[in-house]
């Protein structure tokens, strides 16, 4: 089955209503044909300003979810709430939200579940250390991330999933996965599925690489037979994100 290729923009928390309107108006000039899922993930801040602005293909995507829906939890938002706003994409378990915030991998697979709940895509992402890569346990590590998250699935939540593979070492440091590193991970992760869940959720389930995303390196990350897309995070701020959203496969 055609995986559709699938690039994110995760904007992290960059941007003002000033500079999130040029991104916005840029991608409404490009006027994309739909050929790839495009989905940009501006601070909660600016959800409703974008929400209101974008136009179609282009969807809207929160960087972080609670996980329960409404009570005393200063500062999140919920699931509940993302919904209500009309936000039909979640990213989470970021490896910024699981380092720096320490979302451990049951809270992601509750966040997970919670958004799901809600019928919210998510974009889930796993990733190694550049120690764990060292020590040869890459695969170990991005099989517990997503082992956690299957736990708490049904086989039919896999189809509001999106997993974005993101070597932690490649992120926002301008090192790259070489494709073959990246089609490595991705295609184990795909065989794990298939003998974790099922072979037609590891066939449909779009498998996307993150970290240093460029308009000059997506075109070859995009070709290996198992990267079926990208979450770009600096690169999203720039107008080649325009080039990234139009990767052909
Ligand atoms: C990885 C990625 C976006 P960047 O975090 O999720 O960021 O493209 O800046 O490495």
């Amino acid at each position: 089955m055609a995986r559709k290729f699938f690039v994110g923009g995760n904007f992290k928390m960059n941007g003002s209503q000033k500079a999130i309107k040029v991104i916005v108006d840029d991608l409404n000039n490009a006027k994309l044909d739909g050929s790839n899922e495009v989905v940009i993930a501006p601070p909660a801040l600016y959800l409703t300003q974008v929400r209101d602005t974008i136009q179609a293909p282009v969807e809207v995507a929160a960087q972080n979810a609670y996980f329960k829906n409404s009570g005393a939890f200063t500062g999140e938002i919920s699931p509940e709430q993302i919904k209500d706003a009309g936000i039909p994409w979640v990213i989470l378990g970021h490896s910024e939200r699981r380092s720096l915030f320490g979302d451990t991998e049951e809270v992601v697979a509750d966040k997970v579940k919670a958004a799901l709940d809600q019928g919210l895509k998510v974009i889930a992402c796993i990733g190694e250390t550049l120690e764990e890569r060292e020590k040869g346990v890459t695969n170990d590590v991005c099989q517990k991330q997503l082992g956690a998250i299957a736990k708490v699935l049904e086989e039919k939540d896999w189809a509001n999933i999106v997993v974005a593979y993101e070597p932690v070492w490649a992120i926002g440091t301008g090192k790259v996965a070489t494709k073959d590193q990246a089609q490595e991970v991705h295609a184990d992760l795909r065989k794990w599925l298939a003998s974790t869940v099922s072979q037609s959720v590891a066939d449909a389930t779009r498998i996307i690489y993150g970290g240093s995303v460029n308009g000059k390196n997506c075109g070859d990350l995009g070709a290996a037979a198992d990267i079926d897309g990208f979450l770009v995070g600096g690169a999203s701020l720039k107008p080649e994100f325009i080039d990234i959203a139009r990767t052909k496969k």
